[in-house]
């Protein structure tokens, strides 16, 4: 890898992108993964590259859903991994929810890699601290977070094809689904079976955006952090949300910048 000087004004998103890069020649992305990942890259520059106010007060009601669930699940897809991994590990073992490898373009080699990753990135992360302000045993809440989805045993009803594989003690089960870079028909379909669908997506304007319960238009490694931070100093329940409320918010923003 390409050694950045921290002084590069935007070194976090070259970081990323090694990132992508890497994992695209290690099997672990679809092959149009860049290619999201650039589109996300387009609309984070025009966001300011930083968390928003309106994307907080996202985060914060998103951590009060999953905390306040009764079958609350991470899904993952394999930018996600990549890109946030640890940090979602980190999230599930605060929330104790399993996470769920469900990818859009399936395959079994992809599923197999994805899944040994975040295996092996629990292993490393149970040996560390436990995250500040976080009462418990780290270690055994880390390693208790179930990583689901190679048994493709339950079915997303309304969706055809490999599409509807998931896992049945997953997202099947589950009242609420946390979902980053969720592609806008299953979101539809996760939204018709009456489920809480939490999305993180940069594109305000997309489906998905549009259909979600509760939609963070952030950065997915940003905000995977501060979800965490929000979950471990959860003092509020979830509120009545407006969803288009705050996706308008993000779109003031992209035009407060868009001006030279
Ligand atoms: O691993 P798979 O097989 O499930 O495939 C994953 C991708 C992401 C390739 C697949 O789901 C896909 O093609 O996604 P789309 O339809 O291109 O949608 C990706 C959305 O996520 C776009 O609206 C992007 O703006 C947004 N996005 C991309 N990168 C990020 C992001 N949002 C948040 N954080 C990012 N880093």
């Amino acid at each position: 890898m390409a050694e950045i000087p921290d002084s590069h004004p935007r070194k976090a998103s070259l970081l990323s992108r090694q990132r992508i890069v890497e994992a695209t020649k290690n099997g672990l992305l679809a092959d149009s993964a860049m290619i999201a990942h650039g589109r996300g890259e387009a609309f984070d520059y025009l966001l300011g590259e930083k968390t928003s106010d309106s994307a907080k007060l996202a985060i914060k009601e998103v951590a009060a859903r999953l905390m306040a669930a009764k079958n609350p699940v991470i899904s993952v897809n394999g930018n996600t991994v990549v890109l946030a991994g640890k940090s979602l590990i980190r999230l599930a073992a605060v929330i104790n929810c399993p996470i769920e490898v469900n990818i859009y373009y399936r395959t079994e080699d992809r599923m197999l890699k994805l899944n040994s990753l975040l295996e092996n990135q629990k292993e490393l992360l149970s040996q560390e601290s436990g995250p500040k302000g976080w009462d418990g045993i780290w270690n055994s809440a880390v390693m208790s977070v179930k990583i689901l989805g190679k048994l493709g045993d339950g079915r997303i009803e309304g969706l055809e094809g490999p599409r509807a594989i998931c896992s049945a003690e997953g997202i099947e089960k589950a009242d609420v689904v946390l979902v980053p870079l969720e592609d806008g028909d299953r979101c539809e379909a996760l939204v018709n079976l009456e489920k809480q669908v939490l999305v993180v997506d940069l594109n305000p304007l997309s489906r998905t955006a549009k259909m979600a319960t509760v939609t963070i238009v952030d950065e997915i490694s940003r905000a995977a952090e501060l979800l965490l931070e929000y979950a471990i100093n959860n003092n509020q329940m979830p509120t009545e949300w407006n969803n288009n409320d705050i996706l308008n918010k993000s779109l003031k923003i992209i035009a407060s910048n868009a001006t030279i």
